[in-house]
């Protein structure tokens, strides 16, 4: 009988995501690790962007979480492309210097696996054949050698990855969770949906779900894929008063989704930049979804032998509908917020079916956050503390598909 997962290892634990899952895990009683190469921060660098909070690096952060809650989260600063880091993570060696007084990480494996650690921006993917080959090596890599650790050091040990909505593309029927049954002259048989993604990010969790997919049928790993839309917010419910411990949250042309973009612009009075038509739609999450949907795939494994796909949003909306919703937040806030039509960056529909099934997740006790008018106003609001670090020429896209 499998034992309830306890000690869960973050990869990409520095991220928009990784970070408040790993406070979100840690307060739930998990035995929680984080490792991180540090790429959002260099790649922040060398684009010469900065996110919208100025947040302390992962140890300084989980000493501060430690100080105010007395919960430990084992950090660890390597690059998962590097087997022998990996290996050094799997088997505790990583983590051989515990805070004082804190439970050591210990030589155990992990029993589940998040694993955020992938370049995830689409425009990054597309600036150049530098980028391209980066976001290919990192992401394909990073998912082949944690396939290969899970094996050699816990083949029980549940990975869950972080997957993406994208991968599915904008088909003119409805998009199932993960598989479709077809019939073709009379017979009939279950593949996994097919893919078509729109960058070449999006490409490569394609790639990675379907390697994942591969070795769960040579190897009986355990593995759940969340095909995940974009997510918006940046302020968890952890109670926790103090932003240096808040995620990396930015609004620029390449790391920032839609929303998190809209909600900076208003702030700073930029007329809200939607490309092309703006009927686009994605289905979309809150950060706080995001964290109760990793735990809710962790308290409740896959099976040995197990590719499991969940598609993890909440709500589906247009490019133009998160707009309104932007311009109505600003006006209870007393402010004007203007909306542009600019030319669309992106080769992608602009008006399009979509209804993407979405109930595995809800099955699983799920309770979903709805963006409504006062989560919206209240977002806005907490962009406009920081509205003198908005830096305006962050704003307009810079990467061209074509
Ligand atoms: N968009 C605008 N104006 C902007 C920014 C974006 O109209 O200023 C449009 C885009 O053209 C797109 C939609 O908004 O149609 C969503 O764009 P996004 O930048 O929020 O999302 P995307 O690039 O697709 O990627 C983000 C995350 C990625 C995740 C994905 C989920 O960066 O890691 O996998 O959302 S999904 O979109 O479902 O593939």
């Amino acid at each position: 009988m499998t034992r309830a997962p306890h000690k869960v290892l973050i990869l990409g634990g520095d991220g928009y995501l990784g970070w408040p899952t790993a406070m979100y895990l840690a307060r739930l009683g998990y035995k929680v690790a984080a490792v991180d190469n540090y790429f959002r921060r260099w790649a922040c660098h060398e684009l010469n962007v900065e996110p919208l909070v100025d947040v302390p690096n992962m140890q300084l952060r989980a000493a501060l979480f430690r100080e105010l809650t007395g919960l430990t989260v084992h950090v660890a600063v390597g690059d998962v492309t590097n087997y022998d880091f990996l290996r050094r993570v799997f088997d505790g060696r990583a983590f051989k210097d515990p805070p004082p007084g804190a439970d050591p990480w210990g030589p155990e494996p992990p029993d589940a696996v998040v694993h955020y650690a992938e370049q995830p921006s689409a425009p990054y993917s597309m600036i150049d054949r530098e980028k391209a080959v980066f976001t290919l090596t990192n992401n394909l890599v990073g998912t082949a050698n944690l396939v290969h650790a899970v094996r050699e050091h816990n083949p029980d040990c549940h990975i869950v990855k972080l997957g993406t909505m994208g991968v599915y593309g904008t088909p003119n029927i409805d998009i199932e969770e993960g598989y479709l049954e077809v019939e073709h002259k009379g017979r009939r048989h279950t593949f996994l949906y097919p893919k078509c993604p729109g960058s070449l990010y999006h490409l490569t969790k394609a790639q990675d779900g379907d390697m994942l997919y591969f070795y769960v049928r040579m190897w009986d790993l355990r593995v759940t894929d969340l095909n995940q839309g974009p997510v918006y917010g940046i302020v968890s419910d952890d109670g926790l008063a103090d932003d240096r411990l808040l995620s990396i949250f930015n609004y620029d042309d390449v790391f920032g989704t839609v929303l998190n973009r809209f909600l900076v612009q208003a702030a700073c009075g930029f007329p809200l930049t939607v490309y092309g038509k703006g009927g686009q739609t994605r289905g979309y999450l809150n950060l706080k979804d995001t964290l109760a949907c990793v735990e809710l795939s962790i308290r409740h494994p896959a099976s040995r032998g197990q590719y499991r796909v969940f598609n993890q949003f909440v709500e589906t909306f247009t490019v133009n509908e998160l707009a309104e919703k932007v311009v109505r937040a600003g006006s209870n806030l007393g402010l004007r917020v203007q909306v542009k039509s600019i030319p669309n960056p992106r080769r992608e529909a602009e008006e399009h079916y979509y209804n993407p099934a979405h109930t595995g997740l809800l099955e699983l006790g799920l309770k979903p956050h709805y963006l409504t008018d006062d989560v919206a106003t209240a977002m806005l609001s907490f962009v406009l503390k920081y509205k003198d670090r908005i830096h305006r020429d962050y704003i307009l896209p810079r990467v061209n598909w074509t």
